[in-house]
């Protein structure tokens, strides 16, 4: 059975998902394939079955591609291992010391063949790529196997026969590429009609957490805010102690969080510090203040961690805003009034805020932040009667954790706590998306259902 029937056969194990793979194996098969022709010749007559764009199976194989990704590239995996079978088993037959000649004459044929069939830009560029490309074309690989492996009786031959090649095969593309550049392929290209409706790709649209970061940006950009961005991956001492929570406190225990696993320091007797995933972005307070000198206004977008077990409110990954204002006149009227502002332009001018006391290590004091129930009014009471589900008929929503910056803090960074004050707070993203757009389960942010994120366009 001819070799392009053989092939052909089996063209349905291209459909599968990994499409380059799939190639590359067929590549595989090629070179076993050839290795049944012994001679130089056979081998060349079962290559230019492959590759002669009447019938020749690279070519479906090219459509397939071009089908799928709307180009075929030189970096597609599949495709390069596909046209370089023919020029590996060229390079490894006979000694060149007898005739170098005959071992020449199958590579320029088998590249003439594809210049001659290189029809459209992106065929040549695959031709040009073979003979060129520095790490894996025909060209530099003539070099590495048979120039510098000459014998020395047949090194002046050879390296004669090289330059020929070389002069023959780039004046035939540069031929090539005059001919596509000015049209000569019009009849292929008239075969294109212009006229019938492109594709339609879709471009997709931000994750509705990114949608709330970019719209909680805005707000504290507009009020003089500036965001910076932290490692994920932390030391204790910025995840903790700086944050004046030493080890065995107990707040701690509700920060569990994943520990990397290190490799042992070089010298093996020292332990190699720990790493862990930040279980929250107060770490890059500390950060920006030992860069950066009072007064600092900034906010801290960013995903953290802890060993939480998922449900619906709780996630193991998450997102959290930090926000951070230290100057050497900020009371705790600038921290509730910023608060307030915030709210309001983030649920609309009808909500209210109040606060409680809570316990950070790293504020003092220490606040949770409510908002009035923005589904109910801040009645508790639902629109057909009965508790409001949202709230539980509470009327209030808790929303987030914050305080003045505690001054023990300050210590960590150099600042001055009798000249400096400020506030900072961390609001967890996910759960006031949750609240703001309905969604009952923190899952489904990480579920990447295209039918819920299109709700989201
Ligand atoms: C903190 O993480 C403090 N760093 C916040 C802070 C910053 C206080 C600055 C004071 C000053 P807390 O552990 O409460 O606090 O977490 C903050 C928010 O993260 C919570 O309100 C909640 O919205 C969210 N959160 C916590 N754990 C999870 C979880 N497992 N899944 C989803 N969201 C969570």
């Amino acid at each position: 059975m001819p070799i392009n029937a053989r092939f052909a056969e089996n063209l349905d194990e291209l459909d599968s998902p990994k499409l380059q793979k799939a190639i590359a194996l067929f590549a595989d098969r090629l070179e076993d394939e050839a290795g049944k022709a012994n001679t130089a010749e056979e081998q060349e007559k079962f290559f230019s079955e492959l590759f002669d764009t009447q019938e020749g199976i690279f070519w479906s194989l090219y459509s397939k591609v071009l089908a799928k990704a709307g180009r075929v590239t030189w970096a597609d995996y599949g495709i390069r291992q596909f046209l370089r079978a023919p020029a590996k088993r060229f390079l490894q037959l006979g000694s060149l010391s007898d005739n170098p000649s005959r071992y020449f004459h199958p590579i320029q044929r088998y590249m003439e063949t594809l210049i001659a069939n290189s029809t459209d830009v992106g065929k040549f560029t695959l031709a040009r790529a073979l003979w060129e490309s520095r790490a894996e074309g025909i060209k530099s690989a003539i070099g590495d196997y048979w120039l510098k492996n000459a014998k020395p009786e047949a090194k002046r031959e050879v390296g004669q026969l090289y330059n020929e090649l070389t002069k023959h095969l780039e004046d035939l593309l540069k031929q090539r590429f005059g001919v596509i550049e000015s049209g000569g392929e019009a009849l292929a290209r008239e075969s294109v009609d212009l006229s019938l409706p492109g594709l339609l790709r879709l471009v997709g649209s931000r994750h509705l957490i990114r949608q709330v970061f970019q719209e909680i940006e805005d707000i504290f950009f507009s009020i003089g805010f500036s965001v910076v961005e932290g490692p994920e991956i932390e030391t204790p001492y910025y995840n903790f102690e700086a944050l004046n929570i030493p080890e065995f406190h107990p707040v701690r225990e509700d920060m569990d969080t994943f520990y990397l696993e290190l490799p042992p320091s070089r010298d093996k007797k020292t332990a190699p510090t720990p790493l862990l995933l930040r279980t929250h972005t107060s770490p890059m307070q500390i950060r920006t203040m030992e860069k950066q000198k009072p007064p600092v206004r900034v906010i801290v977008p960013g995903k953290v961690y802890r060993r939480d077990n998922p449900d619906a409110t709780h996630s193991f990954a998450f997102h959290q805003i930090e926000g951070l204002a230290v100057d050497t006149d900020i009371t705790f009227c600038d921290f509730t009034g910023t608060i307030e502002y915030f709210v309001q332009q983030f649920f609309g001018p009808s909500v209210k805020t109040r606060f409680r006391p809570s316990y950070f290590p790293f504020t003092e004091p220490s606040v949770e932040f409510d908002v009035s129930c923005p589904f109910c009014g801040g009645t508790g009471t639902a629109a057909g009667g009965g508790a409001c589900s949202k709230c539980k008929g509470a009327a209030w929503i808790e929303l987030f954790g914050a305080g003045m910056v505690d001054p023990a803090v300050y210590g960590f960074v150099n600042y001055d706590a009798k000249k400096v004050s400020g506030f900072a707070f961390g609001i967890g993203i996910d759960r006031l998306a949750m609240l703001k757009y309905g969604i009952d389960d923190i899952q489904i942010f990480f579920q990447n259902d295209v039918r819920f994120l299109k709700q989201f366009p």
